[in-house]
Parts: C-alpha cells; sequence; structure tokens
C-alpha cells in the first residue's frame, strides 16, 4: 500500500464550466467526465493520479457522427455522462437532449477516439448510468417523469431487456436525477441528486439488499447539501462515488460559486472534491459532515502534479489544443491554423453570435473570478458589417464583445453588449491601422474592455457587469466562455481575421473561505 498524506487541496479541483462530473478508476488512474451542452467536442475527459490534479486528455465525443447539434439550443444537446470501466473496456453514457437521446460510447482508450453512439431508447429523459453487476447483469438507470427509472440492458446492442421500473421517488427534494447504482460491502447503493441543480441542490442515498430495491434512506439524508447554508460554494450535488486504490472513499460533484447580493454566477457549475467515510452501519459522510470548502484537507493519495500547459496560445501547432471548443457542429473550412502558419484564421460566415448557430467562434472557459484574456489581430474588413475579435460569451442572447467592424465604410473599432433583447455598441472609434490588441480584464462584477496599437499601452474604453452574463440572468446549464470569433453579420464575408495568440491567464483567491479551520 501506498503511504497516505494528509494534505490541503483546493476546491473547485476542476474550475470552470465542468459540470455533472462522473469519475472512474482503473488501477492507479482515474478518468473524469463532464456534461458539454451546445458545445463542441462532447463531453471532455480527464485524467488523474492523485484526485486533485487533472488534466484534460480529449474528449468522448469528436465526430458530427457522435455529436449532431444542428438543433441544440443553449444549454441543450449534450446532459450528465457517466463514465465506467468494465472488462477492459471504457464506457460513456450520456444524452443528447436535441437529438436521438440516450447512448453511450465505449474505447479501450480514453484518450483516443471512441466508437459511433449505441442509441438506447425509451427509457426516462436525462442522466443515464451504467452498472455492471458480478452476475454479468447489466442494469441501466436513468431519470423519468415520476422517479428514477431503472432496467436491464444488453450492453451490446444497447436493447433494453426489461420493462423501465421507478425504483426510487425522492428522499428529500424536488427532481431526483443524476441516479447511480453501486454494490458496496454486499448491498445496493442508489445515489441521487435532489432538490435541482440550483440553490436547494442536494445528494441523497439509499441501499438495498436487491438492485430494484426498495431502498432504505439514509438515516442522515441528504449525505451533501449547502441549501440554506452560508458559503462561497452553493448548489453541492450531482455526485460519484468511488474508492481510491489504497482504500480512501471520494465523492466528485457539482457546485457554484456565486457573487454578490443576490447571488449570481457567471462561471458555470464546477467540479469538486470531498473525502468520504462511512458509519459504522454502512452510510457514507461527505466531507465534513455534508459539507465542503474551498480549501480542504484530507488523507490524500500521493501528489502527482502534472505540467501545466501555458495561459498563451501561439496557434504554432496545426491542431486546437484540447481546451479550445466550437459552438454546434463548425463550418470547419472556416477555420485555420496551417494558411498562415503561426496565426489562427477565422473566416466569418453568415451567422453571427446572436443566433443559435454555428458562428465562426472558438472560444475557452473563464476558469477564475480574476481573468484577463489578449489576442492581436490582423483584420481589414472589406465589406460592410464583416466583424471579428474577442467575446465574452454565455449564449446567444448574453454576451459582450470588443471587435473592428466595417461600417459605413470605416473600420471602426466597437464594444457592444447584449443583455436579453437588450443591445448597445457602447464604444466606437476609429481603429488604429495595422495590428490591434484586444483585451478583457475580469474581476468578480465586472468585464474591462481594452484595445492598443501594436507596441503602445492598453486603453480601456468600456466595461459591463458579470452579473448580466450569469445563470441567474441567462440561464441555464453552461457558464462562460472567452474566445475569438468573425462574422460577416448575414453576408457572406470573405476578409479573413488572423488571431496571432490567445492569452488567457487567471488569478486564484481562497483567502474568503477557510471556514473549516
Ligand atoms: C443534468 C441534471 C442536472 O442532466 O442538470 O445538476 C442537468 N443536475 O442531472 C444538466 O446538467
Amino acid at each position: 500500500m501506498e503511504k497516505m498524506n494528509r494534505r490541503k487541496y483546493r476546491n473547485p479541483i476542476i474550475p470552470g464550466f465542468y459540470p455533472d462530473p462522473s469519475i472512474c478508476r482503473v488501477g492507479e488512474d482515474f478518468y473524469l467526465v463532464n456534461s458539454s451542452f451546445e458545445y463542441f467536442p462532447g463531453v471532455p475527459i480527464f485524467h488523474s493520479k492523485d484526485l486533485i490534479h487533472w488534466r484534460q486528455i480529449g474528449h468522448c465525443l469528436t465526430r458530427p457522427s457522435q455529436l449532431p447539434l444542428e438543433n441544440a439550443w443553449s444549454s441543450g444537446g449534450i446532459y450528465a455522462p457517466t463514465i465506467r470501466y468494465h472488462q477492459g473496456k471504457f464506457y460513456m453514457v450520456t444524452t443528447n437532449v436535441s437529438y436521438g437521446g440516450h447512448f453511450y460510447v465505449f474505447t479501450t482508450d480514453p484518450a483516443g477516439q471512441w466508437s459511433d453512439p449505441i442509441w438506447v431508447k425509451d427509457h426516462g429523459k436525462i442522466d443515464p448510468s451504467l452498472f455492471f453487476d458480478d452476475d454479468g447483469t447489466v442494469y441501466f438507470t436513468s431519470q423519468g417523469p415520476n422517479g428514477i427509472l431503472q432496467s436491464e440492458i444488453e450492453i451490446e446492442t444497447g436493447k433494453i431487456l426489461t420493462e423501465p421500473r421507478v425504483i426510487w421517488t425522492g428522499s428529500c427534494g424536488k427532481f431526483p436525477e443524476g441516479p447511480h447504482l453501486y454494490k458496496f460491502f454486499g448491498k445496493y447503493y442508489l445515489m441521487v441528486a435532489e432538490g435541482g441543480t440550483e440553490y436547494g441542490h442536494l445528494e441523497a442515498i439509499g441501499r438495498s439488499d436487491n438492485p430494484w430495491g426498495p431502498f432504505e434512506k439514509c438515516p442522515h439524508d441528504p449525505i451533501l447539501t449547502h441549501r440554506s447554508f452560508e458559503s462561497p460554494i452553493q448548489a453541492t450535488g450531482h455526485a460519484d462515488l468511488g474508492q481510491d486504490q489504497v482504500g480512501n472513499w471520494w465523492l466528485v460533484f457539482l457546485a457554484v460559486r456565486p457573487n454578490g447580493y443576490p447571488p449570481c454566477y457567471h462561471l458555470g457549475r464546477e467540479t469538486f472534491l470531498a473525502p468520504v467515510t462511512w458509519t459504522e452501519d454502512g452510510w457514507p459522510v461527505v466531507g465534513l459532515d455534508g459539507r465542503v470548502a474551498l480549501e480542504m484537507e484530507a488523507e490524500c493519495l500521493p501528489e502527482y502534479a502534472w505540467e501545466v500547459e501555458p495561459g498563451r496560445d501561439e496557434f504554432d501547432r496545426p491542431l486546437l489544443r484540447l481546451d479550445w471548443n466550437y459552438l454546434r457542429n463548425p463550418e470547419i473550412e472556416n477555420y485555420s491554423l496551417t494558411e498562415r502558419p503561426g496565426w489562427m484564421r477565422l473566416r466569418g460566415s453568415l451567422i453571427t453570435l446572436d443566433q443559435a448557430g454555428s458562428p465562426t467562434f472558438i472560444g475557452r472557459r473563464q476558469r477564475e473570478f480574476s481573468a484577463k484574456a489578449a489576442t492581436l489581430v490582423d483584420f481589414q474588413p472589406e465589406h460592410e458589417g464583416e466583424e471579428a475579435g474577442l467575446t465574452v460569451y454565455m449564449n446567444e442572447r448574453h454576451h459582450y464583445e470588443i471587435g473592428i467592424i466595417r461600417s459605413a465604410g470605416e473600420r471602426i473599432l466597437f464594444v457592444r453588449r447584449r443583455i436579453g433583447s437588450l443591445q448597445a455598441i457602447v464604444a466606437s472609434l476609429t481603429a488604429p491601422a495595422g495590428l490591434v490588441k484586444l483585451s478583457i480584464e475580469a474581476d468578480r462584477d465586472w468585464y474591462h474592455f481594452g484595445f492598443a496599437a501594436e507596441g503602445q499601452p492598453i486603453q480601456v474604453v468600456a466595461k459591463g457587469e458579470t452579473r448580466y452574463l450569469s445563470t441567474e440572468v441567462a440561464g441555464k446549464f453552461t457558464g462562460v466562455y472567452l474566445g475569438l470569433y468573425a462574422t460577416g453579420n448575414r453576408v457572406y464575408s470573405h476578409a479573413p481575421a488572423d488571431f496571432d495568440c490567445f492569452e488567457m491567464a487567471f488569478f486564484t483567491d481562497v483567502k474568503e473561505n477557510v471556514w473549516w479551520s
């Protein structure tokens, strides 16, 4: 057995919009997946050896045939996934709520390509999970209109073998969802999220001698919740439970970090970690009696940190880094890293950021409140309305831009803010000739927009509230991205927008929460 060490770690373990975590272990390796909604590629997959340091190794859904998102409304597309490992194969099961419903993909190499989807028909709405029992039975559990549903499934074909049966109708909150069935200590445990993914969110558990129940409720349910509890971490729930190779137990779950009053969160739902102990009569105790902090102390596996990728992307590789996403299924001919080596070339299409389509856009998640993003753009728009720039993007109805546009024959530098049905240009001036640096600086409350001619200091020209891009204002399940875009504004665009680099830096601040000490 490895020697353990008690140490502090920081929550969230995966900051930024990484919701609905699910985890599995293979020997000394942990793999974790998250939901991804309208973004492409879908279902990011992370790898860790100590549960604290995670590095993204790929995506489970990388091909349009696995991930048709044409019809995906914002916060539609891919909902909560589950990852499981069984007899040499990884399985990732999820739901495309905008096309086709439940499906799973499998692979022997989680960092490589995953199979085409195996569709599972007529089984509730969302949040599918798989459980491989010792006797070879495979259970498919999901969220249905009247509670948690379960069936046996034929894993080779996705065929449902038994009529879906309601096995849990809730313990202490609305919307029982995110179910996982496990077998621990010879008993079946059914763990579910309840309360909705908002401030009443919680995690509950029951157990039975039978995989179909009835499940005896844990006497101290909910095993995790921050509802009505003063903490910078809220909405804890939607969890997955597992044991490490030296015998300690852990829970991964989602939570949010709201800001201000009334509280609003714009970074999305993030992935957190809590140690788990068991009572003598076999019930799990999560974190500190069902609560967690931004700084936690636990018996951890030996530290295993990965080399951190630089925040600055020079665009000097022929493929995009894994932390970039497109919106829906990209028109890939509008993106090139090779036409002008060392630059990201974007070509605007008819689609704008105001449409729930696939505008020419690449974005990276904003992962901390304090952030800086900057780019150097070479853009000479030829046609009226052609524009390109830097965006803070929540969805098509809530986003802010600093960019360059051709307007009334002139090359204009502008800042635009779109908040619901309101849209305003809040800065407009003649753009400097040549290359232009565009920048966004974020603190908890504001985004500050600036520009500079090459070699000159940044001049801040406008600002916008973080609050109006939050889930409470903009809805629903995603978080803010910082990204690059180009658009012809409903006309065909011809001039390429060339971006020399994209720089993003985050500043972490945990001083406001050490309530456990
Ligand atoms: C997910 C559901 C939930 O499918 O939100 O927090 C939904 N839980 O379980 C979308 O992430």
